[in-house]
């Protein structure tokens, strides 16, 4: 019996660590520079994103993508801003 309940944790753990893990995009955001220009990247993308980042030093920023949400959507509402933006992952 115990091996039977070990086998089935065994074989539900991937899927469970995934489902919770929420998928952070990486992306190349080209032309910021400076604060203004991450808050206006990082105020477009909270309509698609849970919680998202822009460093215009880097020139980089992230995005925790909302349910539903695909990676193409996100960058649709970041090439909005003017900046051009890819994707890094
Ligand atoms: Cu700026």
């Amino acid at each position: 019996m115990k091996q039977i309940i070990t086998a089935i944790v065994v074989l539900l753990l991937p899927g469970l660590l995934s489902a919770a893990e929420p998928q952070i995009l990486k992306l190349k955001i080209e032309g910021m520079t400076c604060g203004m220009c991450e808050a206006k990247v990082k105020k477009q993308l909270s309509s698609v994103c849970v919680t998202s980042s822009a460093d215009s030093k880097k020139g980089e920023g992230t995005c925790v993508p909302k349910a539903g949400v695909t990676p193409e959507q996100i960058l649709q509402e970041a090439n909005k801003t003017g900046f051009k933006t890819s994707k890094l992952n």
